[in-house]
């Protein structure tokens, strides 16, 4: 096995998929040995020689492991493409994000980054709106969008659900979407909650002269799931959400050829893969499969808000995905891919309007800004709270500070009073 994919000297093929991994080698192994042997395992090795093997073979699938920083602990491994079944996420990462996490010869890997060559892109469907696919819909050319969940997360029955979801939407919402943990259980039903609240939203529709979209949770098995989005479709909805990471990456491409709906991607369970800096398989990986499969809307975090992700960590993943090989300044799931669309990211959890400015300063016009809690825990309930949060955005768009804007807008005063950054 020894030396067999190492060449320092090796020029990636434009057709090459190029993985950098981070790896901590066990006791006992340098990382050059360890490399050897993730390079294998992930594609036609093993952890002996074997009389199996013909020159044919070797030649023609043997990865590359091209580049190797003993001091970052870093490998970029190219795989030849035949060494795939294109249009097919599973297999994909039973190869490059499978075995190699068990072995002993690691004590730590994390898939850091890919790069994913044309024609494996082209195997897959990519977004069917994208951002500028859904700016057109939701008649918003410029502007940030304005998104809440509706809270509690669990626990509404349906009647309910559909009136916060109303005084959402009339407050100057976009966007209302179901949590990742709410589907159909007993005391909410998905149909009978799916039609009191699209009935609501074409109400609200009415009701403001604006273009609003409910973005219904569809998560589970997947003849379910397809019979859900079937429903959905039939009865006037106009978006659909999945939970992509615990519904799993097939499901997921079941999901993108059965329907011609917007989709939303819950990313509920990234920080199982993403959240050890040391082990697992980073944001910006799920993110670039997700964009290839053909999510259109992403959760990707906030900087600012309740959950991990600082700066670098979320614009890395809305910066080009070539980062880390060539750095360049476009955001990853905005980079000219092909002829694959762009995701529009969604900024949420802990998102409040004091925060506001910051986050839209920091990540850009292109991006969904969300809170749950932001907008039915204001003083005054959930309309106000989605004033409050449309006029910090409306504040933010005419270049005006909060507490300038709040003189003459008395939600966003009361939010700012009641939420301190
Ligand atoms: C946020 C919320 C989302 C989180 C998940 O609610 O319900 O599930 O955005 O996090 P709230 P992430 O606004 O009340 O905090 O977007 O990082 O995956
Ligand atoms: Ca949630």
């Amino acid at each position: 096995m020894q030396n067999k994919f190492l060449d320092l000297k090796y020029k990636p093929k434009k057709t090459d998929v190029i993985c950098q991994y981070k790896i901590t080698p066990a006791k006992g192994y340098t990382l050059k040995k360890v490399s050897e042997e993730v390079a294998g395992e992930s594609s036609i090795g093993t952890w002996t020689n074997i009389g199996t093997m013909n020159k044919k073979v070797a030649e023609k699938l043997a990865p590359k492991i091209y580049y190797i920083s003993e001091k970052e602990k870093r490998v970029r491994i190219a795989y030849p493409i035949e060494l795939f079944e294109l249009g097919n996420v599973p297999e994909i990462l039973s190869s490059i994000g499978g075995n190699i996490y068990g072995m002993k010869a690691v004590d730590g890997l994390m898939w850091e980054d890919l790069r994913i060559p044309e024609k494996m892109l082209k195997s897959f469907k990519g977004p069917r709106y994208g951002i500028y696919g859904l700016r057109k819909l939701m008649k918003i050319p410029k502007r940030p969008l304005m998104g809440t969940i509706i809270k509690p997360k669990v626990g509404l029955d349906e009647k309910n659900h559909a009136r916060v979801a109303y005084e959402a939407w009339i407050g100057g919402c976009d966007v209302v979407k179901d949590d990742e943990n709410l589907t159909s259980q007993n005391f909410n039903n998905f149909k009978k909650r799916f039609l009191l609240t699209i009935k609501a939203c074409e109400e609200a529709e009415k009701k403001t002269g604006e273009k609003k979209v409910y973005l219904i949770n569809c998560t589970a098995e997947s003849e379910e799931m397809k019979k859900r989005i079937k429903f959905v479709e039939k009865n006037g909805g106009n978006y659909i959400m999945l939970d992509i990471l615990t519904l799993g990456w097939g499901a997921l491409q079941t999901a993108r050829n059965f329907t011609k709906l917007p989709i939303h991607a819950h990313r509920a369970g990234h920080a199982m893969y993403d959240r050890n800096p040391e082990h697992g398989m980073s944001m910006e990986v799920i993110a670039q499969l997700a964009r290839m499969v053909g999510v259109d809307t992403l959760h990707i975090g906030t900087i600012y808000g309740k959950m991990t992700g600082d700066k670098k960590e979320v614009l890395h993943i809305q910066e080009e995905i070539e980062t880390r090989f060539t750095p360049q300044t476009k955001k990853n799931l905005e980079q000219k891919w092909y002829n694959v669309k762009p995701v529009l990211g969604v900024a949420s959890g802990g998102v409040y309007p004091a925060i506001v400015p910051k986050m839209l300063k920091a990540m850009g016009n292109n991006i969904v800004i969300q809170a749950g809690g932001g907008v039915h825990g204001h003083p005054d309930g959930t309309i106000a709270g989605a004033k409050a949060m449309r006029q910090a955005i409306d504040a933010f768009m005419k270049g005006k500070s909060l507490k300038e804007y709040s003189n003459k807008h008395e939600e966003l005063k009361k939010a700012l009073e009641h939420w301190k950054e």
